[in-house]
């Protein structure tokens, strides 16, 4: 669920490389995408990467509290970008402010509402790949997680819809007719094949 395997193989392999160095935590498919600290849980974390020509990027998640005290997301750690800016007050959208999460309750980032800016992108971010972050929250702490790369237009995480015309809208227009010779590649499982290079 977290990234479809073809997404990966459709990246080709130079890309592939960097899923050994922290780019993309291993598929987590089977598991909920989901992490725990403290009382909190952070679920379904996710970006809008940026659109082609632009560096900024935004992100989301759902923030459930378990526990009997409030607790704000104050920073966000990513060495991929250049800031991250928390617009955490839904009144005061253009201001940085932490993100509250009452006792008891979820809260919820996500498009038109709070979100965290990403400005400044490094490097070119796939779309289908994850993004590791790490969110510091002021009771509960520090979390690294792994936060889904969305396409730009996204209106949720793990939007198939727009991820698809991310990637007909791309095979289009950088490498022809990239669909037809990606196909083999489907089935050939270069994940595994990843692995035993990786043993040399
Ligand atoms: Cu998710």
């Amino acid at each position: 669920m977290m990234v479809k395997r073809r997404d990966l193989l459709a990246t080709g392999g130079s890309l592939l490389a960097g899923a050994f160095f922290g780019v993309f935590a291993p598929a987590r498919s089977a598991k909920a995408h989901e992490y725990d600290v403290g009382k909190l849980k952070v679920e379904h974390p996710w970006l809008r990467a940026p659109a082609d020509g632009e560096k900024n990027a935004t992100f989301y998640a759902f923030i459930h509290n378990n526990g009997d005290t409030p607790d704000k997301l104050v920073a966000v750690k990513v060495e991929k970008f250049d800031k991250a800016i928390i617009h955490g007050d839904p009144k005061k959208l253009e201001l940085e402010t932490p993100v509250v999460v009452p006792p008891k309750s979820t809260t919820t980032l996500a498009p038109g509402g709070v979100y965290v800016a990403l400005t400044g992108a490094k490097k070119h971010l796939e779309v289908g790949w994850g993004l590791e972050m790490t969110l510091v929250f002021e009771k509960a702490g520090e979390v690294v997680i792994d936060a889904a790369i969305d396409a730009p237009d996204a209106m949720h995480a793990h939007d198939a819809e727009a991820m698809e015309r991310w990637e007909k809208a791309h095979n289009m227009d950088t490498s022809g007719p990239k669909e037809e010779a990606g196909h083999d590649a489907h089935h050939g499982h270069g994940h595994h094949d990843h692995h035993s290079e990786d043993a040399h």
